[in-house]
């Protein structure tokens, strides 16, 4: 019995010092010292001796199991350190290393040159207000003398909701708003959403506006004349100048539509203004006194001028941009060139 116990002792010892990892060694204890294991049962098989034997061979058997018992323990803690080891070498951090930048978005151009241009109009004592989009006749076009045979009203420019309500062609319903419900003295900026039966490189049925009102006494040409060129000098730059050429407008008389001295080659010629050292940036006039008429305001006493522009025509001319459909498609790397990010 002493030599099967060596040599179960001697397997076991084996076993253990080629189990690889805990999973191994946990086999090895079940295999030899479990309910089941091979020394469990020679202990089981010691009963069948003498007296006088069994307290000799109970030593020896303790022995063996407090052997393999001790290589195991020690086995395992040198295996178990191991993979805590190795897990750490996976799971390694370097917590010296430079964050991730998280991707910081950006003003859109055309909300750009909306702010540009609100702040400046603010700096002159205009106010800012906005209106529906969806708009009644009546406002989009008979307040503004914009009479139903004319045009402008024609099912290619306007987009029609029912007989009675459009999908606002231009900002001016709500400046005729603002006639009807305020009185004056009137200085006031609308920028917003308008819609156009349009489509080209330079066209888009969506886009954006912003016109302006001044209703007061004793208004001229002139105040108009001084409001643009101010708004021109800080919009672009301060020896920019300006020329007003005669146009029509059924809502002003005179009507006048504005260019400023090209920006971009600073009046010598360029692709931008077309080789003529002027590019025109927006339309206005003296407001017809039959608009004033019709909105409430006595055209005897008070006079006012207006204007409109185009939000993507002056993001297109200050941003030297060829294509107005770029400003819709959201692509990031046309967006992250307007606040100066470089792609990274
Ligand atoms: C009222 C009276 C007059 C607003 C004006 C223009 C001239 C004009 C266009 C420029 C480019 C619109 O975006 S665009 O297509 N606008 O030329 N707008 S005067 O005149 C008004 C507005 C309201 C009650």
């Amino acid at each position: 019995m002493k030599a099967q116990i060596e040599s179960i002792k001697q397997a076991a010892l084996a076993a253990v010092s080629a189990a690889s990892d805990t999973q191994a060694l946990g086999e090895v204890r079940v295999r030899y010292l479990g309910k089941s294991g091979e020394m469990t049962s020679l202990m089981k098989g010691l009963g069948a001796l003498s007296k006088e034997e069994r307290p000799e061979m109970g030593k020896v058997m303790n022995a063996a199991r407090a052997e393999i018992e001790a290589a195991l323990e020690s086995k395992t803690a040198q295996v178990a350190q191991r993979e805590k080891e190795e897990r750490l070498a996976l799971e390694k951090l370097d917590v010296t290393l430079p964050g991730r930048q998280p991707a910081r978005g950006t003003l859109h151009p055309i909300t750009r040159v909306r702010e540009d241009i609100v702040r400046v109009f603010l700096g002159m004592g205009f106010e800012v207000a906005e209106g529906p989009e969806i708009e009644s006749d009546l406002y989009n076009f008979q307040l503004l003398n914009v009479p139903k045979d004319h045009p402008a009203r024609d099912m290619q420019d306007t987009f029609y909701v029912n007989d009675s309500y459009v999908l606002r062609t231009h900002t001016s319903p709500m400046q005729a708003r603002m006639m009807t419900t305020r009185k004056p003295p009137i200085r006031v900026v609308i920028p917003g959403r308008v819609y156009r039966s349009d489509d080209d490189a330079s066209h888009s049925p969506i886009f954006h506006q912003i016109e302006g009102l001044a209703i007061d006494k004793h208004i001229t040409l002139g105040d108009l004349e001084g409001c643009l060129l101010a708004f021109a000098q800080q919009m672009f730059t301060k020896d920019t100048e300006i020329r007003l050429r005669p146009s029509y407008f059924p809502f002003t008389e005179p009507s006048v539509e504005v260019d400023v001295t090209c920006a971009i080659c600073g009046g010598k010629g360029c692709r931008v203004c077309k080789g003529t050292g002027w590019v025109e940036i927006l339309g206005a006039g003296v407001v017809n006194p039959a608009v004033l008429e019709m909105c409430g305001i006595d055209s005897t006493e008070y006079g006012g001028f207006a204007f409109g522009l185009g939000l993507e025509r002056i993001a297109m001319i200050k941003y030297g941009i060829p294509n107005i459909k770029l400003f819709y498609e959201n692509d990031v790397r046309f967006l992250k060139q307007f606040n100066g990010e470089v792609e990274k």
